[in-house]
């Protein structure tokens, strides 16, 4: 096993995430997986963004549908930072299709759907450096040492 890099992932709680109330849930198994929350913010996300986001699906057969979806109820997004964040996060996601993700995954546990299927994560290096800098300004990540260690009341 090579070492990994400590990296920055894009994740998104999607409307379903947030329309059933999952936000908690999927942010308390990423904090408890050791990552670290560097930006958060809750976004009702305009059309453009949304295509800008998933362009690479533009002109697919779901691809409105998906645009749709992701537009309609606001979504929560995330900067997250973890040794090997970007592929420690897409397996904690899972498969696509909440269907066939696997138990103890996010969609495999929560969610019986293709489309509406909780979360989003950055799928490598190059997609999550594009995402980042399409949702969050520099200044919007901080950096903070996690744990009370500094506390010695
Ligand atoms: P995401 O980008 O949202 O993290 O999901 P993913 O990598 O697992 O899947 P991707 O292939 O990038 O697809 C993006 C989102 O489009 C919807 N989708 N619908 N009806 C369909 O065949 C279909 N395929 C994809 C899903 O919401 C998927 O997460
Ligand atoms: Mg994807």
């Amino acid at each position: 096993m090579p070492p990994a890099a400590f990296e920055t992932t894009l994740l998104i709680a999607k409307p379903d995430a947030v329309q059933r109330g999952l936000v908690g849930e999927i942010v308390g198994r990423l904090e408890r997986k050791g990552l670290q929350l560097a930006g958060m913010k809750l976004v009702h996300v305009p059309r453009k963004l949304a295509e800008q986001h998933y362009a690479e699906h533009a002109g697919k057969g779901f691809f409105d549908g998906l645009i749709a979806f992701f537009t309609s109820a606001p979504v929560v997004v995330m900067a997250v930072r973890g040794v090997g964040s970007i592929a420690v996060c897409r397996t904690l996601i899972g498969a696509t299709n909440g269907r066939l993700a696997a138990p103890g995954t996010i969609r495999g546990d929560l969610g019986l759907s293709g489309g509406h299927n909780l979360i989003h994560g950055s799928d490598s290096p190059e997609s999550a450096e594009r995402e980042l800098s399409l949702w969050f300004d520099d200044a919007e990540l901080i950096d903070y040492t996690s744990s009370s260690q500094g506390d010695v009341y």
